[in-house]
């Protein structure tokens, strides 16, 4: 039994110290290592402020996206009033596209240097979750890093979830490393994905705890669903592509690491990849580590994973626990400046692998916003990878909606990643491979390989309509399939203007 100098407080006790108009910056990412009682004690305070007619509301930033006890909870209480830089909660969603709180999307990279700049301003609190806690301060995280090193170091004073859900045996699992900043940074000394380069544990002045409340809860990570026939289909045609890369030596023979982005395709994907013979054992650096990839791991498959989080389903969880020492020589955690860093991105040549909303036939995507409004998630860490791989890829089924939409248009409604950063779109149709073709090439390309048969036509009269120019695009028409859905609910009823 630790005696810490600071005190162990309810969650009520430690959601009273918080007040309105504070920042607080909550570690975890994903919903791997997200705090769980303290936001809702705060949501609960909240809503009493609110009943007396007190103004309460926070600026929240985070690793990632979180749990339903903090986001969800916070949203649900109407107790954000700014969010950055990313959220997957269907009630933060609504609150944010009805105007309510404030959000700003931002590459998960750059959270952490914008913290330190002061351009976020003070952080007042650091709420995080670990898996032990010293007398003298020392902080070791839980399943996920995010940007926990930063906001406890920036931070007036840190609170604390001790989750006994989580192994006290986690030391060496987290490599923490905080570069300099301009004029002073220097290289980020990591050259593979195996490199350890920081310490396995926070270290803050005791005095700044404020206090630590004991948990034993779970993750609220959801499980995946099983792969379909679509999603299948998407991640043979990913590894088949790759395959084919080795083979023609445009790849080298010991194949680069991968990163992958969240959610049941990128699931698929890697499980795909895994099962193609064509396609060597192989690392990963990348921010979020799902289930398929621990599958790869126990085969060796995958010979080693840098992430930022374990957003793994909780009965996966339950055995990267129970086999600790197996995945210790395996894996490693790494703050989300480091996980998602440019320059290690570029240095390392890495395969990237993310989802997108819509592309247009020009390579275009967008990774955010419904019909260029509403938004979905947000950024993550998509941008920090396509722009600076060695080869990026982009997925999506060719429809949503049951068809109604197709996900290739003739001009995205909200741009994430342009066209000089895109280079390869997969859909279950095929392999659309843009490098070294000219718009009209590339538009061409997209429609034979990666749109649904449905709307290959209108795509092809699309082009025929406008056909001149560099870029074949005809402003008037440029969003017709999109304004045929709103309107009529089918973009398949798209009739082109002359
Ligand atoms: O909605 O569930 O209501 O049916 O969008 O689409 O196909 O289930 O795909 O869950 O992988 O999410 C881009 C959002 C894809 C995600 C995005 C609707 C579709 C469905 C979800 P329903 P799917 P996914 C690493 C990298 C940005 C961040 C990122 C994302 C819902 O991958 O947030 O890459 N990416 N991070 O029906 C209208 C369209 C649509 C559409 C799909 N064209 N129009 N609705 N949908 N296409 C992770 C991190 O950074 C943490």
């Amino acid at each position: 039994m630790i005696h810490y100098p600071f005190p162990t407080l309810t969650p009520e006790e430690a959601a009273a110290l918080v007040q309105d108009k504070q920042t607080i910056g909550f570690g975890g990412f994903t919903a791997a290592g997200a705090c769980k009682v303290i936001p809702l004690a705060i949501a609960a305070k909240a809503k009493a402020e609110h009943a007396v007619g007190r103004p309460f509301k926070l600026g929240v930033i985070t690793g990632a996206s979180t749990g339903k006890s903090l986001d969800g909870a916070l949203a649900e209480a109407e107790a954000i009033a700014w969010r950055t830089p990313y959220q997957s909660d269907p009630t933060l969603r609504k609150s944010i596209n009805e105007g309510k709180t404030h959000f700003f999307d931002l590459h998960l990279s750059a959270v952490q240097p914008a913290v330190r700049s002061g351009v976020l301003g003070k952080v007042d609190w650091a709420i995080l979750e670990a898996s032990h806690v010293t007398a003298q301060g020392e902080i070791v995280l839980s399943a996920a890093v995010g940007c926990a090193n930063t906001f406890a170091r920036v931070a007036d004073k840190i609170l604390i979830e001790l989750n006994a859900h989580h192994p006290g045996d986690l030391m060496g699992f987290h490599d923490l490393y905080e570069p300099a900043d301009p004029p002073r940074r220097r290289e980020i000394p990591l050259y593979a994905p195996t490199d350890r380069i920081g310490t396995s544990f926070i270290k803050v002045n005791p005095k700044k705890i404020a206090g630590i409340v004991m948990t034993n809860l779970p993750d609220e990570s959801g499980g995946f669903d099983a792969p379909d026939d679509v999603t299948n289909r998407i991640g043979e045609n990913v590894a088949g592509f790759l395959a084919g890369e080795i083979k023609a030596g445009r790849l080298p023979a010991s194949f680069l690491p991968l990163q992958s982005g969240v959610g049941n395709i990128a699931n698929a994907v890697i499980g795909a990849l895994g099962a193609n013979p064509g396609i060597p054992p192989f690392m990963m650096y990348t921010e979020v580590l799902q289930d398929s990839v621990i599958n790869l791991l126990q085969t060796g498959k995958c010979a080693f994973a840098s992430s930022c989080s374990l957003t793994l389903s909780p009965p996966r969880l339950k055995e990267f626990y129970a086999n600790l020492e197996y995945f210790r020589s395996r894996v490693v955690l790494r703050p989300q400046e480091i996980s998602n860093s440019p320059e290690i991105v570029r240095r390392l040549g890495l395969i990237t692998i993310n989802t997108a909303i819509e592309v247009d036939l020009f390579g275009n995507v967008n990774s955010t916003h419904v019909m260029g409004r509403d938004l979905m998630n947000g950024i993550g860490g998509s941008g920090d990878f396509t722009r600076n791989a060695h080869v990026s890829i982009y997925t999506c089924p060719s429809v949503a909606k049951g068809g109604k939409i197709s996900t290739i248009v003739p001009f995205v409604t909200h741009l994430d990643h342009s066209e000089h950063s895109v280079q390869i779109v997969v859909t279950e149709h095929g392999v659309a491979d843009l490098r070294g073709k000219s718009p009209q090439e590339r538009a061409m390309l997209m429609i034979a390989k990666c749109v649904h048969p449905e709307y290959r036509e209108p795509l092809r009269a699309y082009l025929r309509a406008s056909a001149k120019g560099h870029v074949p695009q005809t402003l008037h028409n440029a969003f017709g399939m999109h304004l045929a859905f709103l309107e009529q609910g089918d973009m398949r009823k798209v009739v082109w203007k002359e």
